[in-house]
């Protein structure tokens, strides 16, 4: 039997490693792979005499760690391209919400449908993010605010992984809005998320985290407070979409409960940053809902930088904030709206998202004892990925060493 099962070789690397200058690049490099992961990388040069039952020679192609989508909602029935019409005529996101549409609208749609119905459209958006190299999806819930239809997205999304063969991390999105059943009684709404659907969640094992919308529209932080003690009970991560339409003071919220990843951060205050750096809390950026909802503060990227905050972008697709379905299309808006670099970029899709999921030992750079989720691109340089709006120059995409074909 050879010792390994792929090598790739003739490459130039963007190894994405923690620390290293200039994308970690190995000019000239190959990669070995055994049993889907990474057992050697390096220069050509230096490649141990060994035998590897397939050899491609990579032509001097690209190649980047495979990307992470880190915040979706891509389960979701219905669209909402009527109320974004609406938006443009000028009625806010927050008054659309307050007349029970925008979330409560996809909570509707999402209740009438199929878990069918439900898994095909999702299956659409996932191949479409595998088609520009993404290799590892978060999806939430969040548009069922019922115990039914909570779970039933869970096990959509856990039933994804499967049928999409990509990675999927699923988030518990309970806390997202107050459901009618509980119209103006938030706090009674909590103590149903905490009471049934996080033990039958957790009972069931649908859940990798546990989210929550902390939001003026939503709930504040003394409720997610309660929330997340309970889900840190249960053994749950947390994740918070913290300080996006106000300063909620949503991140500290999340750096006091060690939480993975806090989300959107545009009204985010320097104690905040602080928070967030002490705890090793990644941030996420959403550029997307940023566009679609014309704001104008963008998040603290500079303060966030200087703190030592890892920086994650991700394309939070939901059809009311953020219908995208691009992560290149995310990188080059968090360049061009928050001033990213290319390389910020990149990290931000790769080893930060990877981070923000809890999966930085796993994937989300190419060294050796990782995954081997590896992009392959028709590229000069890897900067071009936040240069290129699209289309996407993806060569290939190996997700645990196999070569993927994200159109079966
Ligand atoms: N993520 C969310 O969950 C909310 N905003 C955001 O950026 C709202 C999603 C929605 O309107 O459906
Ligand atoms: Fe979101």
């Amino acid at each position: 039997m050879a010792d390994w099962d792929l090598l790739l070789k003739d490459a130039h690397i963007a190894t994405m490693r923690q620390g290293a200058p200039d994308y970690g690049v190995i000019d000239g490099g190959a990669i070995a792979i055994r049993g889907g992961m990474i057992d050697w990388i390096g220069s050509l040069a230096d490649l141990p005499a060994r035998s590897a039952t397939e050899t491609r020679s990579l032509s001097g192609r690209w190649v980047t760690p495979a990307l992470i989508d880190c915040h979706t909602h891509l389960v979701f029935g219905g669209q909402r391209a009527e109320e974004y019409e609406r938006r443009l005529r000028g009625v806010s996101y927050e008054e659309i919400a307050a007349e029970g549409g925008g979330i409560l609208s996809t909570v509707r749609a999402t209740r009438a449908a199929s878990e069918e119905a439900l898994h095909d459209a999702a299956l659409a958006r996932l191949r479409a993010l595998a088609r520009e190299g993404v290799a590892t999806v978060e999806i939430k819930s969040g548009y069922g605010l019922d115990l039914d239809t909570e779970l039933r997205m869970l096990r959509v999304a856990r039933r994804l992984g499967e049928s999409s063969g990509l990675t999927i991390r699923t988030t518990l999105l309970a806390a997202h809005t107050v459901p009618p059943e509980f119209a103006n009684d938030a706090d009674a709404y909590v103590d149903f998320v905490i009471d049934k659907i996080l033990p039958a969640t957790v009972a069931q094992d649908l859940a990798d985290a546990v989210d929550a919308y902390c939001e003026s529209i939503a709930f504040d932080a003394r409720q997610v407070d309660r929330l997340f003690a309970a889900a840190k009970n249960l053994g749950l991560r947390v994740k918070l979409h913290a300080d996006q339409l106000s300063d909620g003071g949503g991140a500290e919220l999340a750096a006091r409960f060690g939480a993975l990843s806090a989300d959107h951060l545009e009204y985010t205050s320097h104690e905040g940053v602080r928070a967030l750096a002490d705890s090793g809390t990644a941030a996420v950026l959403l550029p997307g809902a940023y566009l679609t909802l014309n704001e104008e503060q963008p998040p603290p990227v500079g303060e966030l930088r200087d703190s030592g905050v890892p920086i994650a972008v991700a394309t939070d697709c939901n059809p009311g904030t953020s219908p995208l379905c691009s992560i290149h299309f995310a990188m080059g808006l968090a360049s061009r709206l928050f001033g990213l670099t290319p390389e910020e970029c990149l990290a931000g899709v790769t080893r930060e998202a990877a981070r923000a999921l809890g999966l930085g030992h796993h994937c989300g750079t190419l060294e050796a004892g990782k995954q081997a989720d590896i992009a392959i691109w028709e590229l000069d340089h890897p900067r071009e990925l936040t240069y290129w709006l699209g289309p996407h120059p993806l060569s290939d995409l190996l997700i645990a060493g196999q070569f993927f074909s994200p159109n079966p």
